[in-house]
């Protein structure tokens, strides 16, 4: 039986959170629905994930040059018709759609989606942890603009999500000031959570980033990592996963710092995107206390200029980022 008699859905987390807000209870309790649905559906494929031969290659590239899996396409097939059949939201932008798909929808309640339906695709034909991305915006007022214009004008998330498929299935919501974070039980479907807040722990001492990039950062970059490694007191550990949302989880619930900065060479701008990668990972990481920046300004103050739009990241405890940008001339 479970440890806790009195575990809480996130169907719970937004009854409570929008007590005075009944306009827009019913498209985020629509929207999360369908955040869930998407979840069981993909931990329960990628349960079986060889023997159904989903774990390869789709042969093709999408809009930004990268190869496509064949997860990719069942992700973006399964959240994009679960938010059509929601009716609650106006427009989703994919990482795997060159352009926002508008879907039909009660336009006074519907919400904006930006989705990365699998993340972290290299992990995915090697059983390591993968997991999908969500941010939930308002759209701007007026919502008649084209469909990039929906998104490059909206402001900042409403509410932020992410699936991690591991060892168990996580569902991280933030909502409203608090991120909380639910565990699928797969016998019963439910997302379960302890109906508390989660913050970063004060203190972290992980870091995450891909150092065999090191050679192409610039030299502020190269410097606080030498720092890390050879002198920092207390001393830090490194951990890497090669998926934001395996990295990301480690560090919200041990406390750390995950980095993808900018390099020279092709990834100018490093290689995740604003809307649907930096974006809700910024703001679930505000609504647990920490903090992201593109290494000069604060994430969610960015004004986007392009949907599929990269950043920098860097992402984790508020001690470990400010200190990331006092080193590199930057203090908060
Ligand atoms: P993806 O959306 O194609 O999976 O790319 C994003 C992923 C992140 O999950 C991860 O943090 C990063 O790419 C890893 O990149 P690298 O292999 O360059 O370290
Ligand atoms: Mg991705």
């Amino acid at each position: 039986m479970y440890k806790n008699p009195s575990f809480r859905t996130p169907f719970d987390f937004i009854m409570e959170k929008t007590s005075d807000n009944q306009t827009e209870r019913t498209p985020l309790l629509l929207i999360t629905a369908a955040i869930e649905q998407g979840g069981r559906t993909m931990a329960s494929l990628l349960r079986k994930g060889p023997l159904l031969g989903i774990t390869g290659s789709a042969q093709i590239r999408n809009v930004q040059g990268e190869g496509v899996q064949t997860l990719d396409q069942i992700g973006q097939e399964t959240f994009l018709g679960l938010f059509r059949r929601s009716r609650a939201v106006l427009s989703v932008l994919s990482e795997e759609a060159e352009m926002p798909e508008v879907l039909p929808c009660d336009e006074k309640t519907s919400l904006l989606v930006a989705m990365d339906p699998l993340d972290g695709s290299s992990n995915i034909s090697v059983n390591a942890p993968i997991g999908s991305i969500f941010s939930i915006f308002r759209p701007p007022a007026p919502s008649s603009s084209s469909p990039e214009g929906l998104f490059l004008n909206a402001s900042s998330p409403l509410l932020s999500a992410y699936l991690l498929y591991s060892v168990s299935t996580s569902l991280v919501l933030a909502f409203s000031g608090e991120t909380r974070v639910f565990t699928l039980d797969p016998d019963t479907g439910e997302f379960l959570g302890d109906g508390s807040p989660w913050r970063f722990p004060d203190k972290g001492k992980i870091y995450s980033t891909n150092e065999a990039y090191l050679p192409r950062w610039e030299k502020p970059l190269q410097d606080y990592l030498s720092w890390i490694k050879k002198e920092r007191n207390p001393s830090m550990i490194l951990r890497y996963i090669g998926a934001l949302v395996g990295d990301f989880h480690r560090n919200l619930l041990k406390g750390g710092i995950y980095l993808y900065p900018a390099e020279a060479g092709e990834k100018t701008s490093g290689k995740l995107r604003l809307l649907y990668e930096a974006c809700p990972m910024a703001h679930i990481a505000r609504n647990a206390g920490g903090i992201a920046t593109d290494g000069k300004q604060d994430i969610l103050t960015i004004v986007p200029r392009s949907v599929h739009q990269r950043v920098p990241l860097i992402v984790g405890s508020v001690d470990l980022v400010r200190e990331f940008q006092e080193r590199t001339g930057h203090p908060l």
